[in-house]
């Protein structure tokens, strides 16, 4: 064992560092109970589901500890807490994007919630074609004896979105093959496929509930 994993060793063993993943935890269970209610609420409400699905996870160690070093700074618990945005991390993946501006909004009008900063890849998509909503948030926890607040990323995007972001990110880890200009083009291409096909099936929605309102309406009328 070097001298480095020792160090790591040492701080994943110690009280400090358990707490303070429980409570970036606990911060994740927030966020995610928020977002539960608001897809129940608007499904009461529209009758389906803005949410596909909620994933979580915590950063691991590794990864803290090397996104600190890029920072140039120490590996301590205090450099994690205070300069590390995404130690807990969730991405809800939407059905439409339309769904995604409506959570993001919802969830950021809630008074315990606080913006520290959006990214808004969806209107200004990355180079590589890379699209979704990046939000970052402070939520209080409450403890037996004190109330803590923690940071929170999360990432809202469309089943679309995640699909390619998902299949892009197991490319690039293949990283003993060095991405071509061709091969990048072909990554960018499908992703104007993927923002093509949110757009159709926005569209689609649309005309549904047009369709459907016309309906009803004609329907209301003859009784
Ligand atoms: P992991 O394992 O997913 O956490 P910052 O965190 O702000 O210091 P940055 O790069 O400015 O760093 O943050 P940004 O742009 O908000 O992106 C952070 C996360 O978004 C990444 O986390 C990815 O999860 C995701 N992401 C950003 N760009 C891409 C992309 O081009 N493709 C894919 N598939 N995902 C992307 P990490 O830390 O890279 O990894």
């Amino acid at each position: 064992m070097d001298k480095e994993s020792a160090l790591e060793q040492a701080l994943k063993r110690s009280h400090g560092f358990i707490a303070l993943m429980a409570y970036y935890k606990c911060a994740i269970m927030e966020i995610e109970t928020k977002f539960n209610v608001l897809n129940e609420e608007f499904s009461l409400q529209f009758d389906r589901n803005p949410i596909n699905s909620i994933k979580s996870r915590l950063k691991d160690l590794v990864s803290m500890k090397d996104k600190l070093e890029r920072k140039g700074l120490p590996f301590t618990l205090k450099a994690i807490e205070d300069n590390l945005n995404d130690v807990a991390g969730l991405r809800v993946v939407c059905s439409f994007t339309e769904d995604v501006y409506m959570l993001a909004n919802a969830l950021l009008e809630q008074d315990d919630i606080t913006l520290i900063s959006k990214k808004d890849y969806i209107a200004n998509p990355k180079p590589n074609g890379y699209r979704s909503l990046h939000l970052i948030v402070t939520v209080p926890i409450f403890l037996a004896h004190e109330k803590r607040i923690m940071k929170v990323e999360i990432q809202l995007r469309t089943i679309a979105m995640d699909f390619w972001a998902s299949l892009e990110h197991q490319l690039r880890y293949k990283k003993e093959v060095a991405f071509t200009e061709d091969m990048m083009q072909e990554l960018y291409q499908c992703a104007e496929i993927s923002a093509d096909l949110d757009r159709r099936m926005d569209a689609l929605r649309k005309r549904v509930y047009f369709a459907e309102s016309n309906a009803l309406r004609d329907g209301g009328q003859g009784l």
